[in-house]
């Protein structure tokens, strides 16, 4: 058995472990961040549960930092609030981003964590099942519902031999996208094994398992080893670990071999975290920006890394370089050992612990800029400047970038320092409030931004409406909602956020969509790549989409259509996508959907197209009903 399989066994509800089954597994932990929380929240406050079901369930403010005016701050205090009430940890904004301190503080071998984030599988570094799902999703399992999906296949990820120097985890990663794409992991869990996984240790590991998010895997897996404990123990937490490998024999879906010592320094280009070279190959051009940081690598190695190469050296003047540290944890260590004044006396700006720039939350590159950074995702405009060019790659590169001032091979930089990590981590929790143990008199503190969650009907039995926008390939959830310093505050406000919808790609998609009282979307293979947020589907539904038509969908996006009550339908022949256009006229007659087989309409030119949907049983209630709120109120009546 592999590790994957041996985790969901032990949580498994109901279901088969058959690759395209769809299961239901017991979910022991979740976290949420404050962009996609406030709605969670919402959500669960909606549910009419007392308290929280989950073992273990952490609310996290990393996003919305900027605190333009009133709104990020009642969020937060918003947050606060329903944590205490409800019985969940509240690591406050400042204590740094969630994925890195889950992974420090709380993450545990063998147990399945749900967050309301597209990067939760870091802690798949440490041996846990770590799932990105929408908010509702997320509220559902911390109501104590099972969290349902199809059983993915497990593909091994064999690693032989060792790093070079300057050559890193995120150079593993971003050689696994250069091979299998944005849209080779969907549907799959990436579980990495053989010999070369010892030379990992755990944060190396995370970098790894929060990148797969890229591919659109379901999640990533690392086992449970001597290099786990000697982490979890240096975090004062050796008590959980446990052992958790592949048997010798173990059953994979299919295996991709990496030789560590045969990898080179990687980037990606843009727009799209699978658009890897060789660094090598791209030397050369100038470059504006570099910005360390994100869930991807702000580790206290990351960080360390970058001072010790910055040490003695100058930041490029071209270069406007900035550091945003990944936790408290990781900064006052380097404040400790001075290694934070390397970083400074070299000229780098230091940002707050949050996801920063990662988001748009600062730190647009100028107009036409190159930006280097160690993050995840370079899509169009999610930089905040919709003509920067975004690459992507390791500490080390992008430190050779900072210092030479255009792209470099971070081994042109000379002798690598050498890291070591603590034995100990400083260990200072302060900053995460456990929830009170008397809640009843609790009061959820609400802003005026905070609107509660709009009610949605369930769909008609006929389907009719224009085809309101038509998009291609690999659409991801920034073009569909977009994200950054403008928008981001006004996640907890539908009827606001809803004006924004496509605005990236077609800034007049909002008054078209309420002119015609909504309407279809039709798209090309991988639609709703990327981010986790349901506003992506919320907004949509809001302005009355009814079906999204497409070649293929992403799974976390596909789950919050089918939550929010929009048909996710798929073309039989992807050749039919061609015939239609914008402002075409659509009709589907739903009166088919039990047998999956449906008809498309299209009224402006009489051709009818064969579609499909691929949803379980229950997702069809769900759609039946009106959304997954609705499905589990009507559960709870009995
Ligand atoms: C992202 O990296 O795109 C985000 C912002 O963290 C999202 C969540 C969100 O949109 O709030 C994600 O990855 O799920
Ligand atoms: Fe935050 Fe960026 Fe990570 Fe998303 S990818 S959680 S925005 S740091």
């Amino acid at each position: 058995m592999n590790i994957t399989r041996k985790i969901l066994r032990e949580h498994l509800l109901e279901g088969e472990l058959e690759p395209g089954e769809e299961i239901a597994i017991k979910i022991d932990q979740t976290l949420t961040q404050d962009a996609t929380g406030t709605m969670a929240y919402l959500e669960l406050e909606a549910m009419g549960v007392p308290e929280i079901k989950t073992e273990l369930s952490v609310s996290y403010v990393d996003h919305n930092t900027l605190q333009t005016d009133f709104r990020n701050a009642d969020d937060h205090r918003y947050l606060q609030s329903v944590a205490a009430k409800y019985g969940i940890y509240f690591s406050r904004p400042g204590n740094g981003i969630c994925h890195q301190i889950h992974l420090e503080r709380f993450a545990a071998p063998g147990k399945t964590l749900l967050g309301s984030d597209s990067h939760t599988p870091t802690a798949g570094g440490m041996g846990m099942i770590a799932i990105g799902a929408g908010g509702l999703d997320v509220a559902a399992a911390m109501a104590g519902e099972p969290f349902y999906m199809k059983m993915p296949k497990v593909v091994k990820i064999h690693l032989e031999g060792k790093l070079q120097p300057f050559v890193t985890a995120k150079d593993i990663i971003l050689e696994v996208l250069r091979r299998i794409g944005v849209k080779g992991g969907v549907n799959k869990i990436l579980e990495y094994g053989g010999p070369g996984v010892a030379t990992l240790t755990v944060p190396e590991r995370a970098t790894i398992t929060n990148m797969g998010a890229e591919t659109g895997a379901t999640t990533s897996i690392f086992p449970s080893d001597e290099m786990t404990r000697k982490f979890l123990k240096a975090q004062g937490r050796e008590d959980i670990w446990k052992e958790i490998k592949a048997d010798e024999d173990a059953d994979y879906d299919e295996v991709i071999e990496i030789y560590l010592d045969e990898l080179e320094p990687m980037i990606a280009l843009p727009h799209s975290p699978g658009n890897v070279k060789k660094v090598r190959d791209v030397e050369g051009r100038e470059v504006q920006q570099v910005a360390i940081g994100s869930c991807t690598n702000s580790s206290l190695r990351d960080l360390k890394v970058v001072a010790n190469l910055l040490k003695g050296k100058k930041v490029h003047e071209r270069v406007s370089m900035v550091v945003a540290p990944g936790s408290r944890q990781v900064i006052l260590h380097l404040i400790e050992t001075r290694e934070l004044s390397h970083i400074v006396r070299a000229g780098a700006r230091i940002l707050e612990n949050a996801c920063g720039p990662c988001i748009g939350m600062g730190q647009a590159p100028p107009s036409g800029g190159t930006s280097v950074r160690t993050f995840n995702r370079n899509f169009l405009g999610r930089s905040g400047t919709k003509d920067a060019m975004v690459y992507l790659a390791s500490p080390e590169t992008a430190v050779a970038c900072a210092i030479y001032g255009e792209i470099r091979d971070p081994r042109e930089l000379g002798d690598y320092p050498k890291i070591d990590l603590p034995e100990k981590f400083i260990i200072d929790d302060s900053m995460i409030i456990p929830p009170p143990a008397e809640r009843e008199n609790i009061e959820v503190v609400r802003g005026p931004n905070i609107k509660p969650l709009p009610e949605f009907a369930p769909l008609p039995p006929i389907l009719e409406g224009e085809v309101l926008i038509k998009v291609g390939d690999d659409i991801t959830t920034d073009h569909i909602l977009p994200g950054g310093a403008k928008i981001l505050p006004l996640r907890s406000n539908i009827p606001e956020i809803s004006k924004y919808t496509f605005s990236i790609i077609d800034e007049n998609f909002y008054s078209r969509a309420m002119e015609k009282k909504g309407g279809f979307i039709v798209g090309g293979e991988n639609y709703g790549q990327g981010s986790s947020r349901e506003h992506a589907a919320i907004a949509p539904k809001y302005l009355g989409i009814k079906a999204v038509i497409v070649k293929s969908f992403a799974r976390i996006h596909r789950a919050n259509l089918i939550n929010f009550g929009i048909m996710p339908l798929i073309f039989d022949n992807p050749e039919d996508y061609d015939k239609i256009e914008q402002g075409h006229k659509l009709k589907i007659d739903y009166s088919g959907v039990d047998s999956g087989k449906l008809i498309l309409q299209n009224l402006t030119t009489g051709e009818e197209y064969p579609i499909h949907h691929d949803l379980s049983e229950k997702e069809l209630e769900i759609i039946k009903v009106g959304g997954l709120l609705p499905w589990i109120k009507k559960k709870q009546e009995g």
